[in-house]
């Protein structure tokens, strides 16, 4: 595909526009980046997506506008056959799918959504962050990471023997929860083992030099070995 026919329409910090990136990075698809910030609520991206919400990636010589995270992953995994991401038997299939609900709801709901609140969105509105909710981001982390741990221990990858979406999913979400300095990786080496393999992939580093006006990561977020 040529590298420019799509634009995603994204900020650095979306979990849901960085899983799309990493997914397009490894089948080897082109595209643009498009600064959009949903909380500004532009009519002329309202008109676009009417759930104001990021990543959309649009095709504008195709007429095509797909919007959702999972449904633009779906899309290229069903158009483009380079590097299978939802692959294996049903089983596998249904494994990588329960993952990638794991880490788009929960791991979000629990961990980036408040990082994003209280540390990006409360510093662009000028409002200090709660530290109770952070505390609480904080702990439900160390849980997630624990639960990596387990499964890297018993899997190369966190849903089989092959890298899938549900690795996609997770190093999305992680790395905004990194970024904003929300995750304590001690004592987790099996997941420390598994994002460090994830970052020094090239799909990833582009990710990694990206910065979030203002907000500065901790100064491990870049390092391959961090
Ligand atoms: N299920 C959606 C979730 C997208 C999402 O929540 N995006 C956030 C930014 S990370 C957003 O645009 N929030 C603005 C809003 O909900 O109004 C997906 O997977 O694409």
């Amino acid at each position: 595909m040529t590298p420019g026919m799509w634009k995603l329409h994204q900020f650095a910090l979306c979990p849901f526009s960085r899983k799309v990136r990493l997914l397009l990075s490894e089948k080897g698809v082109g595209y643009d980046l498009v600064d959009e910030y949903p909380w500004e609520r532009r009519p002329e991206f309202g008109m676009l997506n009417p759930a104001g919400r990021t990543p959309v990636l649009q095709n504008e010589e195709r007429g095509l506008t797909l919007i959702d995270s999972r449904a633009i992953c779906e899309y290229f995994e069903e158009t483009v056959e380079k590097t299978p991401m939802i692959n294996g038997t049903a089983a596998n299939r249904a494994e990588i799918r329960r993952l990638v609900a794991l880490f788009d709801e929960n791991f979000f709901s629990d961990v980036a959504g408040p990082l994003l609140s209280e540390k990006m969105h409360k510093r662009l509105f000028r409002q200090p962050p709660d530290s109770r909710a952070l505390r609480e981001a904080m702990r439900l982390a160390d849980e997630h990471l624990d639960y990596i741990d387990y499964l890297i221990d018993n899997r190369p990858w966190l849903a089989g023997s092959t890298m899938s979406l549900a690795d996609l999913a997770a190093a999305a979400q992680i790395s905004v929860a990194d970024y904003l300095g929300g995750l304590d990786w001690s004592g987790h080496e099996q997941a420390r083992g598994w994002y460090s393999v994830f970052k020094s992939r090239p799909s990833f580093r582009p990710l990694l030099t990206e910065r979030m006006g203002g907000i500065q990561p901790p100064s491990h977020y870049a390092e391959v070995d961090g």
